[in-house]
């Protein structure tokens, strides 16, 4: 136990940690309160000159004012056992304050997203907080967080569309480009050779080389029957692939019903917000409603299908398909964008690219390409934003 004075003791040991530090040891940091992260970054920076680890924050409470945030970008993750909005509404449930008093409360909460000693990020910062500082917010899905932990890792923001027909293809190609993806996305239903062993196969490619699975089955009926889809059938979706994405139209009873899948197995859902089809229609207030749904269940989805960024959520994630370097489309209506349209411009955070790599003549060079350009892409969207003013 290690504790910091503001002020060095005049007398005594002029520490301003006292106890007895073993460097290379973790130290949780514990304090009453939190607004900006300031304090508790403070004491980080003492503690981490003295040699040691700090990883984690405990607060009482948390202002909500950007302290997470802030504290993330630096490397560490708070937990807080409420926040002043929880604090507030416990007190008004137990008569001790007015509604209005909450509202007031959560209004000054939202307009003072600044502390007198320097500004905290806004909403469009805080969504372009590094790969990494995402990873470690409080509210980030697990599956999330270990997709951007994998991301900075391996400097990819690139999921590989695997649409091959052949079970012998698909293995080739997950060991193949493995090292260059963070996700790889499958449609097994076009498998024409599929045996409950190529999912286990293929699990253990994804383990041995670091990235996700997501089986895109575009769940679309009522939560009883993609429930009984998603873990049943020959292909046992929730067996083995990591994320799964799902149709608005149904309304929540198609997340909740793969929720109650998924939730025990640590599973994540993507709901499809938008699609780069022509003449698609979710659009407009179908989009809105996509993104309300995604954000009602942040333990089971964690992000969306779309063309660009939806969420000010930072914890969200937005993954777009109809990437390629070359202009245009097919002739069934898919249009495309570039990894840089899509990342720098559009605000997305990972690109899904199927045959601008499956058709090359060398796949993992071309998976090369599009993982260096979506990587760039994403550094000039953290640059731009670290030295606007
Ligand atoms: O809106 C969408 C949503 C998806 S998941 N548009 C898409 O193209 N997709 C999927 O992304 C589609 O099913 C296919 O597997 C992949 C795009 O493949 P490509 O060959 O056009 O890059």
């Amino acid at each position: 136990m290690l504790i910091r004075r503001k002020e060095a003791k005049a007398y005594g040991t002029k520490q301003l940690v006292e106890g007895t530090i073993s460097p290379g040891d973790t130290c949780l940091v514990i304090e009453d309160v939190v607004t900006s992260g300031s304090s508790v970054l403070e004491t980080a920076e003492i503690l981490r000159r003295e040699g040691l680890q700090v990883t984690d924050a405990i607060v009482l409470v948390d202002r909500e004012q950007g302290g997470s945030e802030k504290l993330a970008e630096n490397g560490i993750r708070l937990h807080s056992v409420c926040t002043l909005t929880q604090l507030m509404e416990i007190l008004h449930t137990l008569g001790a304050v007015s509604e209005g008093t909450v509202q007031e409360v959560k209004e000054f909460i939202r307009d003072n997203k600044v502390t007198a000693r320097e500004p905290v990020p806004t909403k469009k910062h805080v969504m372009d907080l590094p790969y990494s500082s995402r990873a470690l917010l409080p509210d980030t899905h697990p599956v999330a967080s270990r997709l951007l932990t994998i991301m900075e890792k391996k400097k990819s923001n690139l999921c590989v569309s695997a649409d091959v027909t052949c079970s012998a293809e698909l293995l080739q190609l997950a060991t193949e480009l493995g090292p260059s993806v963070c996700m790889l996305k499958t449609h097994v239903d076009i498998l024409n050779d599929y045996t409950p062993d190529v999912s286990s196969r293929l699990r253990a490619i994804a383990d041995l080389h670091e990235f996700l699975l997501f089986e895109d089955r575009k769940f679309a009926d009522i939560g009883n029957t993609v429930k009984q889809q998603y873990e049943g059938g020959i292909y046992r979706i929730s067996s083995w692939s990591d994320v799964v994405n799902v149709h608005a139209v149904p309304g929540p009873g198609v997340v909740q019903g793969l929720r109650e899948a998924g939730l025990a197995l640590g599973r994540g859902c993507l709901v499809i917000a938008e699609m780069s089809s022509q003449g698609s229609l979710a659009v407009g207030d179908y989009t809105k409603e996509a993104v309300k749904l995604a954000e009602n269940y942040p333990d089971f989805v964690f992000g969306f299908i779309s063309g660009s960024r939806l969420s000010g959520k930072p914890e969200m994630l937005h993954l777009t398909p109809g990437v390629q370097l070359q202009a245009g489309g097919d002739h069934l209506g898919q249009q495309y964008q570039s990894p840089n349209d899509v990342i720098a411009k559009k605000g997305s955070d990972i690109i899904i690219v199927g045959r601008g790599i499956l058709s090359a003549t060398n796949r993992l060079e071309a998976a090369e390409v599009y993982r260096a350009a979506g990587w760039e892409a994403y550094l000039s969207r953290i640059k731009a934003e670290k030295t606007e003013p």
